[in-house]
């Protein structure tokens, strides 16, 4: 059993497919430390027409997802592991999700990650439902399944032993809350713009100094809204 199951519903589970198996995410599920489970909401539809969504009562455009596939799903899926889930809504009405959620949901065992589309939910299936809702940021997305994508790589990562080098150290040291410093690799000049002299040098000390300079240079630069403020909870 995986250190961390995730559980994602959706209407188009079929778009999860490559991003799950490529790169991090599947070394992480090689490496038996995460899982991922996909459902259909469709598939829980009691319609013959596998229906799952009707037009708004008052009018307006559009369509809203109904309760009765949507909360059978939930209900189907959470009684399927062992441990129950911490249970997460995308929807751009949300709480706003960043590195401390991605964090504190790195610690949890197993995460329901419901995804909307259309014009919404039933409002209903909140009432009932109760879950955490988030939103990854100030834009509109068709669907929450990119929203869902998004959480699923900034948690995975934070999963211990899933990047080759311990992270938490890393995550602890003096780069937090800061922007990356420049990255160089072979070849020395390329060009006729050369790697830094200090990179080349092999001084770690001087290094990490460099290092810490130019990424506090690039974080006021670029995100002077970071420099005064480390807790972003508020946004
Ligand atoms: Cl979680 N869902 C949708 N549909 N749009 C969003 C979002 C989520 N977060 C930002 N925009």
């Amino acid at each position: 059993m995986a250190r961390l199951r995730f559980d994602i519903l959706s209407l188009f589970p079929g778009v999860f497919d490559p991003f799950l198996h490529t790169s991090i995410l599947r070394i992480a599920e090689e490496k038996q430390l995460a899982e991922y489970h996909l459902h259909d909401i469709r598939d829980y539809s009691e319609d013959k027409h596998k229906k799952v969504d009707a037009r708004p009562y008052g009018g307006g455009p559009g369509m809203v997802l109904q309760c009765e596939p949507v909360v059978r799903a939930v209900e189907a899926v959470g009684a399927m592991g062992e441990r129950s889930a911490r249970t997460i809504l995308l929807t751009p009405q949300g709480r706003r999700f960043h590195q401390k959620v991605a964090e504190e949901l790195a610690e949890e065992d197993r995460i329901l990650l419901l995804c909307g589309h259309y014009e919404g939910f039933d409002e209903r299936i909140r009432k009932l439902l109760n879950f955490e809702e988030l939103s990854i940021g100030d834009y509109v997305l068709s669907g929450g399944e990119a929203a869902a994508m998004v959480v699923v790589d900034a948690v995975v990562r934070l999963v211990p032993g899933v990047l080759g080098h311990e992270d938490s150290s890393s995550r602890e040291s003096f780069a937090e809350g800061l922007l990356d410093y420049p990255q160089y690799t072979r070849p020395p000049m390329y060009r006729g713009m050369k790697v830094p002299e200090v990179l080349l040098g092999g001084n770690h000390r001087e290094i990490e100094m460099w290092r810490l300079q130019e990424a506090e240079k690039r974080t006021y630069e670029r995100r002077s809204d970071l420099c005064d403020d480390n807790t972003r909870d508020s946004e």
